[in-house]
């Protein structure tokens, strides 16, 4: 898969991309990170690339002209009219099966914004999805863009080892993840659950499926409505809900 950044700030997302899994697989060619200067393509003698905005207010705009050529010039490589996600905070939130769904595409062009945001007339020119990470605010859209780079490259074929595999964990059928231990057995007086000493497999699942729903109910009681339950699971967390005991 192929992810071409458009940014004012290449270097900050080709360093925070280079490490760990993620620059792992772009080594091994499973993926690309290419990082586009914006300012490479002002025609601008002084290289600018913002200005004020028309009927006044704070801060600066980055202008149309430098973002589209800078996009057109990917474009133009990669053929057809690619898929093209303007990072804002007043974007879609993003999800994990917005994660699954960007990481079917061969080709994703980020656009990562700057300074009070940019000229509308070139985003309804290229923008085909606007994502934000959460409702904050942050000073710019390359962290944002780094932080969809990473979870979408995770869901590309043979990026995580077996190991790392996705298939146990948080949100994985909508679902917070099962506390984890390791050696040793007791630390600061504190004991590893006694069912994981056990070496019975099925309990061991048991416990975990059972401590994934009791932490979603806790934390995160809002996944639950359309986390993937069984019968009996779904009429046991609605009982709880309801305040009841039991089913
Ligand atoms: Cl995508 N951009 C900016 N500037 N701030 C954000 C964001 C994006 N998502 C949350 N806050």
């Amino acid at each position: 898969m192929n992810f071409h950044i458009l940014t004012l700030f290449p270097d900050m997302i080709l360093q925070g991309l280079s490490t760990s899994i993620i620059g792992r697989a772009a080594e091994k060619g499973l993926l690309s990170i290419e990082a586009v200067n914006i300012r490479d393509y002002t025609t601008n003698k002084h290289k600018k690339v913002d200005d004020y905005p028309y009927g006044g207010g704070a801060g600066m705009l980055m202008q149309a002209q430098p973002v589209y050529d800078a996009w057109k010039s990917i474009a133009d490589r990669i053929g057809d009219k690619p898929r093209t996600v303007y990072l804002t905070p007043q974007g879609s939130v993003f999800k994990q099966n917005m994660a699954k769904n960007f990481a079917k595409e061969r080709d994703l062009v980020l656009l990562c914004g700057h300074y009070e945001g940019i000229d509308e007339r070139v985003l309804e020119e290229i923008v085909t999805d606007s994502v934000s990470i959460g409702d904050y605010v942050l000073t710019g859209g390359e962290l944002p863009a780094m932080v969809l780079v990473d979870a979408v490259s995770r869901m590309v074929p043979g990026v995580l080892t077996n190991d790392e595999s996705s298939l146990a964990e948080s949100f994985e059928g909508g679902l917070l993840e099962y506390p984890q231990y390791s050696r040793p057995e007791e630390w600061r007086g504190k004991k590893v659950p006694e069912i994981l000493l056990s070496g019975n497999h099925r309990k061991v699942e048991e416990w975990r499926r059972e401590q994934s729903i009791l932490r979603t109910m806790e934390r995160r009681p809002d996944l639950l409505a359309s986390a993937e339950l069984t019968e009996k699971e779904r009429k046991i967390t609605d009982s709880v809900k309801d305040g009841k005991n039991a089913p």
